[in-house]
């Protein structure tokens, strides 16, 4: 059983971090009817969805894969690279994952979103970002290196997330858009790249052997099957606008309680 960890779109949700994005109104009813379309989605896949309540005043509070991430043998809490995101930490630990996890925290002078973290198995990639620093880095393997993880720090300077240009698709084969990110890193795993034409396509979230991923993608969804990956597409071009991938509006877990 996996559970799903998710958070209800802010109605202030206009009011989001933009990096590489230029602001576009977002229709936040729609944007709330596409995120529940999205849980329903992990629902279909086997997750149990555990939804954390609105929190007007952190508009990107929905994207919760940035406070933490989740590990077997612990959960880190994430010391959010943009201040503006940072109080939105405390309660996804607290009510989500305290019950199932033991918590360690990235700490000042670290910073780390969670969306810079690629996790596959025991091999861990984390970018080094205009929101993720050295210290978040360094601190992350302490924590993980006496469990048994490698922790190789990755370079993003095109993207806003480590996980905007890489992402995992099955057991060994991760999603790639190249044009974002040197390879050098991933050269042990099966790749696919994004359609060029497509971008922002790196961002697929595998649960239980299938893919979550954005319906408008359509030049790389066909490329994700013709690998024979199953694909679920989701509409979330709302959350789109606030620079959310599919990754970021979840945080899964295997449920076993400590
Ligand atoms: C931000 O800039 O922090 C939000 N507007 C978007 C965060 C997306 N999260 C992710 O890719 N993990």
């Amino acid at each position: 059983m996996l559970i799903a960890i998710t958070r209800e779109v802010s109605p202030r949700m206009s009011e989001c971090q933009l990096t590489h994005l230029a602001r576009a109104p977002i229709d936040v009813s729609r944007a709330v009817a596409q995120h529940q379309a999205y849980e329903k989605c992990l629902e279909s896949l086997g997750c149990r969805v555990t939804r954390l309540w609105a929190i007007a005043e952190l508009p990107d509070s929905v994207f919760v894969e940035d406070t933490a991430v989740v590990f077997d043998e612990l959960a880190i809490l994430a010391r959010p690279g943009a201040e503006s995101r940072r109080a939105e930490v405390a309660s996804v630990a607290v009510v989500a994952l305290e019950p199932y996890r033991k918590l360690a925290s990235i700490r000042a002078p670290g910073t780390l979103d969670g969306g810079d973290v690629l996790a596959v198995g025991k091999q861990v990639f984390v970018g080094l970002s205009r929101r993720t620093n050295q210290s978040g880095i360094e601190q992350m393997r302490a924590l993980l290196e006496p469990h048994g993880y490698s922790v190789e720090s990755v370079p993003v300077e095109r993207c806003l997330h480590l996980k905007s240009a890489v992402s995992q698709v099955a057991e060994r084969t991760l999603l790639i858009n190249p044009a974002w990110l040197e390879t050098d890193a991933f050269r042990g795993f099966e790749s696919l790249e994004v359609d060029p034409e497509e971008p922002f396509a790196a961002n697929a979230l595998l649960v239980n052997g299938a893919v979550i991923y954005p319906a408008e993608y359509a030049r790389t969804r066909k490329r994700l099957k013709e690998r024979g990956i199953r694909v679920v597409p989701v509409e979330v071009s709302e959350l789109a606008k606030a620079e959310g991938g599919v990754t970021c509006c979840s945080l899964i877990l295997g449920l076993h309680q400590i």
